[in-house]
C-alpha cells in the first residue's frame, strides 16, 4: 500500500446516468483504508456536481467511474469546466467500463479519454492497488518541490 505524504482529498462518483455502485465504493474503502479523506458523491452524479464540489472541498483528485458506456457523452466537457472554474490542473482519473463495446481496443478508449483532457485513464477491472499507487506518484510528482523546501519526511 502506498504511503502519501499528505493526506489527499479525493471527490470520487459515478457520473451522469451511472448507476453502477459496486466499482466506486470498492474504490472509496481502499481509498479511506490507505488514507485519504474521501468525498463520496455516490451515483448518477452531474458533471457540474463533481466541479462544484472538488473546488469547495478543496480536493486534489476527482476519481470518476462510468460503467454503462456512457462516459464519453458525460466527460466531454469536464476538463473545460474545471478550467472554467479556475481548477484546470487538478488531477483528473477516470475508470469502470468506458467503452460502448468490449471490442474496441483498449488503446482507442484510452487515448479518447486522454485527449478529453483526464490525467489517468484505468482499464476495466482496476484494482485499487494501481490506483492509489498512481495517485501517491503523481502527488509525489506535484508536491515534491514544496516538500523538499519544508524538509517534510514521509510517515
Ligand atoms: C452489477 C451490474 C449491474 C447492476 C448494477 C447494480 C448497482 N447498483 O451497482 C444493474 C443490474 C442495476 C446494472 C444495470 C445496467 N448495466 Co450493468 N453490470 C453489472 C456488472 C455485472 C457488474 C458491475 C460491478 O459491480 N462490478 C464489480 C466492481 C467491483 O467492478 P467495477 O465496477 O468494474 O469497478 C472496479 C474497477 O473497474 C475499478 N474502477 C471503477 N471505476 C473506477 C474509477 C477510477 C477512477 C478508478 C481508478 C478505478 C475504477 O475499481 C473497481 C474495483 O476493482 C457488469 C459486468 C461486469 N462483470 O463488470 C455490468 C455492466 C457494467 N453493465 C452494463 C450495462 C450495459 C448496464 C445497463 C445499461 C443495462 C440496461 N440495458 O439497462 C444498466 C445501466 C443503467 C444505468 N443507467 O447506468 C454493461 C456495460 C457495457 C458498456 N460499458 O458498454 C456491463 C459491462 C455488462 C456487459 N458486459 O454488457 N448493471
Amino acid at each position: 500500500m502506498p504511503r502519501f505524504l499528505r493526506t489527499p482529498r479525493v471527490v470520487i462518483g459515478s457520473i451522469g446516468d451511472d448507476i453502477h455502485v459496486v466499482g466506486i465504493t470498492i474504490l472509496a474503502h481502499a481509498l479511506r483504508n490507505a488514507g485519504a479523506e474521501v468525498i463520496q458523491l455516490g451515483i448518477q452524479t452531474p458533471p457540474e456536481e463533481f466541479v462544484a464540489t472538488a473546488i469547495a472541498e478543496d480536493a486534489d483528485v476527482v476519481m470518476v467511474s462510468s460503467s454503462n458506456g456512457h462516459a464519453a457523452m458525460w466527460c466531454s466537457q469536464l476538463r473545460a469546466d474545471f478550467d472554467t472554474a479556475g481548477a484546470g490542473s487538478i488531477l483528473l482519473y477516470i475508470g469502470g467500463n468506458l467503452s460502448v463495446s468490449a471490442a474496441t481496443p483498449w488503446e482507442s478508449v484510452e487515448a479518447r479519454f486522454l485527449s478529453m483532457g483526464f490525467t489517468r485513464v484505468f482499464a476495466p477491472r482496476t484494482q485499487p492497488e494501481v490506483a492509489l499507487e498512481a495517485l501517491a506518484a503523481d502527488l509525489a510528482q506535484l508536491h515534491a518541490p514544496d516538500e523538499q523546501e519544508q524538509g517534510v519526511e514521509r510517515v
